[in-house]
């Protein structure tokens, strides 16, 4: 019987490529693998034109669209330069003269990418709706359900996997039904991925810190 073909989701690289490379010789990735990030390539960490460019070369790569790409796009679309964060002058230098290259291929991007048992999305959704039916806003942004206040996967019932990144913890959510993988290597912390459908972790620590962080969410990931 042919083995399922494996997946390797991977967490929040941040332009960390050093430790994406890491990760990816720790996961022993190789070309048969469904390597799939969950989005925000770029943005904070020292080398986004280098991820990207792994993306764009790697031909068994996916990539969901993250909250950082996403603003990166508005503006691109729009004809402007995003100033929304400190930290976007550093992306417009790091991409230079390719800066329209790449928006181009982060335009592909989807919202969720799907395989058997699971799907992977940038931040969360909407436990409430189908994965068909969710707003872009809150497959890259969201993390805590309005009104409650509670993180969405709390109240997601379905039996689909679902793998996110988005929200930096030292330790990565695990749950029967969902995943976290926002391990914050871009604060010096480590870059996760999961193996599926063995739902293996591998995680590499971060070179160093390219980004402070006074506070982490980590109290949610305890109760899980
Ligand atoms: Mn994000």
């Amino acid at each position: 019987m042919a083995s399922e073909r494996r997946a390797i989701v991977i967490g929040d690289v941040h332009g960390c490529l050093d430790e994406l490379q890491d990760l990816l010789r720790a996961a022993g990735a190789g070309p048969d693998d469904r390597l799939i990030s969950v989005g925000d390539l770029v943005c904070k960490g020292p080398d986004g034109l280098g991820v990207l460019d792994w993306a764009m070369t790697t031909p068994n790569v996916e990539v969901v669209l993250g909250n950082h790409e996403r603003r990166l796009l508005k503006h691109w679309r729009r004809g402007t330069l995003s100033e929304e964060k400190t930290y976007d002058a550093d992306v417009y230098r790091q991409l230079g003269s390719r800066y329209d290259e790449c928006m181009r291929f982060v335009a592909r991007w989807p919202l969720t990418v799907s395989g058997p048992g699971f799907a992977v999305v940038h931040a969360g959704l909407d436990p409430e709706k189908p994965l068909e039916r969710q707003s872009e806003a809150d497959l890259t942004n969201l993390r805590r359900l309005p009104g409650t206040g509670r993180p969405w996967y709390e109240s997601y019932r379905d039996e689909r996997l679902i793998v996110f990144g988005h929200w930096a913890r030292r330790r990565p959510v695990v749950r029967r039904n969902a995943v976290g993988l926002d391990t914050g290597c871009v604060y010096g912390a480590a870059l996760t991925a999961v193996i599926l459908p063995e739902r293996r972790f591998v995680s590499v620590p971060a070179r160093r810190a390219y980004r402070r962080k006074e506070k982490w969410d980590d109290e949610l990931a305890e109760a899980a």
